[in-house]
């Protein structure tokens, strides 16, 4: 082989190595903003865009170096971004806090960066410092439905106490996993069958109604909050198959 075969050779070999060592997670989409302002002692929490879109918690199938591995095997999200939205008055030594007040179960939360569990993941705090920097906190979860989970964006002194004389904010954002690698395959055994069938049948809700269980997320495959005959037509082929 000449020298340069050999560097060729070489080079070709570095993407694989690179992929051993574990790929980078993806925000899954466009960032999302959470825009905050503190003005006159208010806290306002403004969504980008639509504030009732959901995401797409997703698996990419993908193995994660180091401490991000906490997303393999996960469908995960990390569009929704923490951002200073204009003015954050607040007192010398005091801080911007997020407190979990509800959420889906299962939902997953780990830190930007650390990786570290989150609002109350793995029995973590269900409070969380935000350190006013741009923060793309990811989600995650490994079974198909629907997610929220709503937060209580408060100003607290050096340790994380309130300091009333300021009014909170409250936001709540959402997420939604379908399992798209084999669709329609509702309890994720592998197979697109009648007992699948029966639990689409179970969740299938008509246009337009979106008070459905959270598990029927796993079936409103346009993301629209419900199951009718768009979401069946992309289902359909799936059991046909079977
Ligand atoms: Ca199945
Ligand atoms: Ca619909
Ligand atoms: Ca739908």
């Amino acid at each position: 082989m000449s020298s340069l075969a050999r560097a060729i050779a070489f080079l070709s070999f570095l993407p694989c190595a690179a992929q051993a060592m574990g790929a980078s997670p993806q925000l899954g989409g466009p960032m999302k903003h959470l825009q905050v302002t503190v003005i006159n002692q208010i806290v306002t929490v403004s969504v980008d865009g639509d504030p009732n879109e959901r995401l797409w918690l997703q698996d990419y199938g993908e193995t994660y170096a180091g401490a991000a591995s906490v997303l393999d095997g996960q469908s995960y999200n990390g569009q929704y971004g923490w951002l200073i939205g204009g003015i954050v008055d607040i007192p010398s030594g005091a801080g911007v806090f997020v407190e979990l007040q509800s959420q889906s179960e299962g939902l997953l939360a780990f830190e930007q960066g650390t990786f570290a569990p989150i609002f109350g993941t793995q029995g973590s705090d269900v409070v969380w410092q935000w350190n006013g920097f741009m923060t793309h906190n990811w989600y995650a979860a490994d079974t198909c439905g629907k997610y929220e989970a709503i937060y209580e964006v408060y100003v607290g002194d050096a340790v994380g106490n309130r300091i009333p004389e300021y009014v909170s904010d409250f936001v709540t954002l959402y997420w939604q996993f379908v399992p798209v690698e084999n669709l329609g395959d509702f309890d994720q055994d592998g197979d697109v069958d009648l007992l699948d069938f029966a639990e689409f049948q179970t969740c299938f809700t008509g246009s337009g109604e979106s008070t459905m269980a959270s598990h029927c997320g796993c079936f409103d495959f346009d993301g629209d909050d419900d199951v009718d005959a768009v979401d069946y037509q992309a289902i359909e082929p799936a059991f046909e198959g079977e």
